[in-house]
């Protein structure tokens, strides 16, 4: 029997108390994630059960228990408070998933400050942006990654300290702090923020249309959401040995990288080398993996690699498939159920939305190519695309929207009051933030496309705006534009996604040139290392196609959607009809 038993009756029935019940958590007791995921396991009495199974590249393994997870987050938090960071100031995670990520999250969120992860293989631009952004105090990173924040440090006057958290002591600079949890005392007692159920708590940057990528603003509640979906999508139980590919520098990797299933008290394992089918198979072969959360790109690789490799490997261990991030192809359903006696459970959901919404559950019916249907408590819909209404009629296509008030939605984007409310439709604007709280008339427009069958399955048809999901991950189009028009040879700059086999998508940049440039292969590498180097490997541009010039409105917007128009083989339309709406 699977934890959510029947999804009907728990749509009846349902309460977000259940969350409270799982966790067995009492109305006034402490809600600090941070604690919740390593204090309160320990004081249950499972302070000895492994906690993380972490594996690096070569032969790297550590385990560490509850009871570590509780020490060494007692060590950031006593760290970080000595050097004087105050609740609420932003403190960013920037290194690859060395323990230290994990054991630093949850240390920032127990001295009450916001953990702002980003993915360490952002150039030096990415960060600045997000850092800027944000105001971020301080940063905890690497030997490895340092030089990246060296380049940005100067042009970032609220960033107040730099910490070296794993590397060579000896290279890190009088202006920087070298800290190493494991190496110092372990600290037994820290007295934990007593935040509150609207406390921040983590601000992860996401990328839309228009504009630099916006921080969203979670709180301490979102736990309540993180374990529930935890709990019943997942399906995680004590004995579990689950594994989370994401990384936690994008939303999936925190929401259930770290708070929902260490809210539960389960083991996790992690691997921090890169993507090969052997390693990866191998992994959850000498993990004894049980439950395996991943993402269409992944699971796309390995199919790639065939069904002959997986039978080198015992995995007779997985008992449980679920993917996020992008729309899982039926025959991604079909293959894993083929190959490992167990079908992927798509799972739908957004940065904004902090944990699972539209989901396939353990015992339900899969239609392969499916998202599934809402989670209980959760009131989703389609609206028209133009007025905004309810669609009534089974298979129309509208936009994505849910009833505002579940625990884990987004309360901000980070100094963004008007962006926040423009997601948001159906009320008049001042009845904004008490609506919020209760739901009323509001509705929040994910921004994705998509329809209901008769049955009530959500069936995704795409996004509604230009943003670009390579692989699963979110970039932007006008970051790509604004760092390509500083290369020396451009002029003009539209990124667009060009369809792509194993990550769905991937970045085209149209260019045209300045004067006295000339397009050539070598330029087009030229372009694409500056990408690279300045944003990251995902914004790259896979290729670059030069013009005379670029399809613009009559106010001389340079409109995107007709290049995608063209990428995916679409109706473009007549261009002399473009105008500005
Ligand atoms: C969790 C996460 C969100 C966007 C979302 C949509 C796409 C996510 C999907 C999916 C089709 C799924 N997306 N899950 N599209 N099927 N099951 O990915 O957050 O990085 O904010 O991306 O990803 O376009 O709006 P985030």
């Amino acid at each position: 029997m699977s934890n959510i038993g029947s999804y009907e009756k728990r749509v009846e029935d349902f309460s977000w108390d259940t969350a409270r019940e799982i966790l067995n958590w009492k109305e006034g007791e402490l809600l600090n994630i941070g604690a919740i995921c390593s204090d309160r396991i320990c004081r249950m009495g499972r302070g000895d059960k492994p906690a993380l199974i972490w594996e690096g590249f070569g032969d790297r393994r550590s385990v560490y228990t509850f009871e570590d997870l509780r020490a060494y987050s007692n060590g950031f938090a006593r760290f970080l408070k000595d050097l004087g960071i105050q609740p609420g100031d932003r403190v960013c995670i920037f290194m690859d998933k060395i323990p230290s990520l994990y054991f630093s999250f949850l240390g920032i969120l127990k001295m009450g400050a916001i953990a702002q992860p980003l993915f360490s293989a952002f150039g030096d631009e990415s960060l600045e942006v997000r850092l800027a952004s944000a105001g971020t105090k301080a940063i905890l990173t690497t030997s490895k990654h340092v030089k990246k924040v060296r380049k940005v440090r100067e042009r970032l006057p609220e960033l107040k300290t730099v910490v070296v958290v794993e590397g060579n002591p000896d290279r890190v600079r009088e202006d920087e702090v070298f800290f190493d949890v494991e190496a110092g005392p372990r600290v037994d007692t820290f007295e934990v923020y007593p935040s509150g159920p609207e406390t921040p708590s983590v601000l992860h940057y996401t990328s839309g249309t228009t504009g630099q990528p916006k921080g969203a603003l979670h709180v301490h509640n979102s736990v309540w959401g993180q374990a529930l979906t935890a709990s019943w999508v997942l399906d995680l139980r004590d004995d579990d040995v689950y594994w989370c590919t994401a990384d936690p520098g994008w939303v999936t990797g925190t929401s259930y990288g770290i708070i929902g299933p260490w809210s539960l008290g389960i083991t996790q394992c992690v691997l921090d080398s890169g993507f090969t089918t052997s390693r990866w198979y191998r992994f959850i072969q000498d993990n004894r993996v049980t439950v395996w959360y991943s993402a269409p790109t992944a699971i796309r690789a390995l199919m790639k690699d065939g069904d002959e490799v997986v039978r080198n490997y015992d995995l007779s261990s997985l008992r449980h498939l679920a993917s996020v991030g992008e729309p899982l192809n039926p025959e991604a359903v079909i293959w894993s159920g083929e190959v490992f006696g167990l079908k992927f459970h798509d799972t739908f959901w957004q940065t904004e939305t902090g944990a699972m919404m539209i989901c396939n559950y353990p015992g339900m019916e899969i239609k392969p190519g499916s998202m599934g249907k809402p989670f209980p408590g959760i009131e989703a819909t389609v609206l028209d695309l133009a007025t905004h209404e309810p669609l009534q009629d089974p298979g129309k296509v509208g936009l994505i929207a849910f009833r505002p008030g579940w625990p884990s939605m987004f309360r901000e984007y980070w100094k963004k009051p008007d962006v926040y409310r423009s997601k948001f439709v159906g009320a008049p604007d001042d009845a904004m933030p008490e609506e919020l709280r209760t739901g009323g008339d509001l509705w929040y427009v994910s921004g994705d496309r998509a329809s209901i069958d008769a049955d009530g399955y959500f069936w995704f048809v795409g996004r509604d705006d230009d943003v670009i999901n390579t692989g699963g991950h979110l970039v932007g189009p006008f970051e790509i534009e604004s760092a390509l028009v500083e290369h020396e040879a451009i002029a003009e700059a539209a990124a667009v996604g060009k369809p792509d086999e194993v990550n769905m998508e991937v970045v085209k940049a149209f260019v045209t040139l300045k004067p006295g440039y000339e397009p050539s292969d070598e330029l087009e590498l030229d372009i694409m290392n500056f990408i690279r180097k300045r944003l990251s490997p995902l914004a790259m541009p896979q290729e670059i196609e030069y013009r005379d010039r670029l399809p613009k409105t009559r106010s001389g917007k340079i409109v995107r959607r007709y290049l995608k128009a063209l990428e995916w083989g679409e109706e473009v339309g007549d261009l002399s009809t473009l105008s500005d709406e």
